[in-house]
């Protein structure tokens, strides 16, 4: 009897091949390039009052992510701490690795994720290679990086695996490819089962040797994925942590000899909060069905820790599980209809999101900081003028190009804060300017705050000031402070006094390139830039959000965290919602930005909510450690 079409399990495409790296120890690698004398040593990166990362050294001697300072010196007395408060070398970094793997890849598929992790769309080269492959010779292959260079490549054995995969290839229950030397792809005596295990054998050779010519050529490890979808792949590499890599291997559905698909069986063992794609709030509305009651989140209990543990296997195998029950169940006011197709499909471990291609710019910019106390307009005038400032000179660094000669700015330069450079061309113009803050919930009765993440926002139309190269930094974030930021603050905060702000962020976005207006004189002209920016604003029209803080909730901001929960759905999202900035803390959206705006690949984000108290220990960190730093009382090995 066929099932109804409802509880089948959704299309897969494994038609692709998808490599996921995640750089190790991030921040700490970026000073270890720096200065190489570290890697033998233990060394953590502080930001505010704890350690974001620490080297492989210092945590064999104890040391984790996500410490405090004072506890991890107590731990280990002679770490070498250093501050990684500034983002520009990670920033640097991270942009070089990017440009680095990027140039393997021939179909512009390189999409950037946070700072320190990156997806590759191989497939074109996966399957170049395939179909020159000769079958009867499978160990003395030669893989090809380019099409027109024979010659450009590396020597591997196409009849194994490079590295680990998943399920562990010394277990013998799991089925066997039929081949030791393939049938040609093409003939009708290949499976399914075979094709893909020889492309996924071909991907992990790859993505081991681009993994070694990462740590070579530019001194980085990393733990890399491979898989059919961007999902899988990011999954799978965290099975061999760190300095490895692990492949998803076939079969990638339930065999005729029925063996269980090995992508179910990976995504079933995955708490439901670890897979991305399923927001904060969407894992909570699943474990609340799934468990029948309000998970006890409130006790110290996070998400990931064992006693509210809902697995994905919890929430397929549901009695009455379907994609329309998971509408039902995760359907809110705004929410997208089909968020429970979706979530069904990632169950399934299917993932059709593609990999962006590589972009020229940035999608916004933004810079932040976060306060223990801002409640006067005076200091609010000045770190206006502090943020605005560095983000103008980000715009000059991201946005402008050397107008002779179009060759990419040379980064390691930079450009001074009063410097006068009108020999410059923009790339890009961002049309709108947007102000958040984060207000600190007042003083409850009992003498506790409430913990809140709520970041309100406004947005307006960047003024066309702003992109004039020969007035100085200092005068063009004065004016855009007293001219629009201050304005926009007022809206945002109609009280006089009352407030208190816990972080203010100052962000650029919805952006227009402008380089290819033409060749030669493209961008060049500003008068014309300018008409053409305006031309384009003609068409449009800012909506500011109405969201004024309120102690209830306004219908406004209900709808924009609704809004907010469609976009915590969406994949390329979930880096920063699951670990960077804690699963609640995000921004709110104008209907101006897109979710695309907010992957944020190049945002100064450092976010520190001082004032955010463990509910374990009760130490105080920045609102995105908190979640990591729960879990690691729960989970301390
Ligand atoms: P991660 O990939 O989580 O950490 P990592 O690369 O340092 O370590 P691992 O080898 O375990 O992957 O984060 C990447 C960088 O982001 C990290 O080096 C420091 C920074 N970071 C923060 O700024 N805040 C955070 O809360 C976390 C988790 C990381
Ligand atoms: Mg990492």
């Amino acid at each position: 009897m066929r099932e109804p079409p409802s509880t089948r399990a959704p299309t897969r495409h494994d038609d692709r091949l998808i490599i996921h790296f995640d750089y190790d120890c991030f921040y700490a690698a970026v000073f270890e390039a720096e200065n190489p004398v570290l890697k033998s040593l233990p060394l953590a990166v502080q930001q505010k009052h704890i350690i974001v990362t620490c080297n492989y050294e210092a945590r064999r001697r104890g040391l984790h992510k996500l410490q405090l300072i004072n506890e991890a010196r107590m731990t280990c007395p002679d770490v070498i701490i250093v501050l990684g408060e500034d983002l520009t070398r990670f920033r640097n970094a991270s942009k070089e690795l990017y440009a680095f793997l990027k140039s393997f890849v021939w179909s512009q598929k390189a999409e950037r994720l946070g700072f320190d992790e990156v997806f590759l769309d191989v497939t074109d080269i996966v399957d170049y290679n395939l179909d020159i492959l000769n079958h009867n010779s499978l160990p003395d292959s030669f893989f090809h990086l380019g099409r027109s260079d024979p010659t450009l490549g590396f020597s591997y054995d196409a009849s194994c695996f490079a590295g680990n995969t998943f399920p562990a290839a010394s277990d013998e229950n799991e089925p066997q490819p039929m081949f030791t030397s393939f049938p040609k792809t093409d003939s009708s005596e290949a499976t399914d089962f075979d094709r893909l295990e020889l492309r996924l054998r071909l991907g992990s050779h790859l993505a081991q040797y681009l993994r070694h010519q990462l740590e070579e050529q530019k001194g980085y490890t990393s733990t890399v994925g491979i898989s059919t979808n961007k999902l899988l792949s990011k999954l799978v590499g965290n099975v061999n942590k760190p300095t490895n890599q692990t492949t998803l291997r076939p079969p990638y559905s339930p065999t005729s000899g029925n063996a269980k698909s090995n992508v179910l069986s990976f995504i079933d063992d995955h708490d439901i909060g670890q897979i991305p794609g399923i927001g904060c709030k969407l894992a909570h509305k699943l474990r609340n069905y799934v468990l029948g009651r309000e998970p006890q989140f409130d006790e110290g209990l996070v998400w990931g820790g064992t006693k509210e543990n809902v697995k994905a296997r919890d929430v397929r195998l549901f009695p009455g599980m379907s994609s329309e029950v998971l509408n039902e169940v995760l359907k809110g006011p705004g929410s997208h209809k089909d968020t429970g197709v979706k979530v069904w499909g990632l169950l399934h471990g299917v993932d059709d999101t593609e990999v962006a291609k590589a972009r020229s710019v940035p999608r916004q910019i933004s810079i932040e900081d976060s306060y223990l106390r801002l409640d006067t307009l005076t200091q609010i005038h000045k770190e206006l003028l502090m943020l605005t400032s560095s983000l103008i000179r980000r715009m000059h660094l991201d946005l402008t190009e050397p107008e002779d000669d179009g060759n990419v700015f040379d980064e390691d330069e930079g450009i001074k804060a009063d410097t006068i450079d009108t020999s410059r061309r923009w790339l890009a113009h961002p049309r709108v300017l947007r102000l958040t803050t984060r207000p600190r919930p007042p003083v409850q009765a009992d003498g506790t705050r409430s913990r809140s993440f709520k970041r309100i926002s406004r947005s307006t139309t960047l003024p066309s000031f702003v992109f004039r190269l020969a007035d100085s930094i200092e005068t063009i974030a004065e004016k855009l402070v007293n001219e629009a930021l201050l304005p926009l603050f007022r809206k945002l905060h109609p009280e006089t006094s009352g407030w208190d702000l816990s972080l203010v962020n100052v962000a650029v976005t919805d952006m227009i390139e402008t380089a290819s207006d033409g060749k030669g004189g493209g961008g060049r002209d500003i008068g014309r830039m300018f008409r053409r920016q305006n031309e384009v604003l003609k068409e449009w029209k800012v909506i500011e959000q109405d969201m004024a803080p309120s102690p209830h909730g306004t219908d406004e901001q209900h709808k924009a965290e609704d809004r907010m929960e469609m976009i915590s759905n969406d994949y390329e999202n979930q880096h920063q919602l699951n670990t960077h900035k804690g699963s609640e803390d995000d921004l709110f959206y104008t209907q101006t930005t897109t979710v695309e705006d907010e992957s944020q690949w190049d945002s100064d984000e450092v976010d520190s909510h001082i004032g955010n108290a463990c509910n374990i220990c009760g130490a105080t960190m920045p609102s995105f450690a908190m979640i990591a730093h729960e879990r690691f009382h729960l989970n301390p090995d």
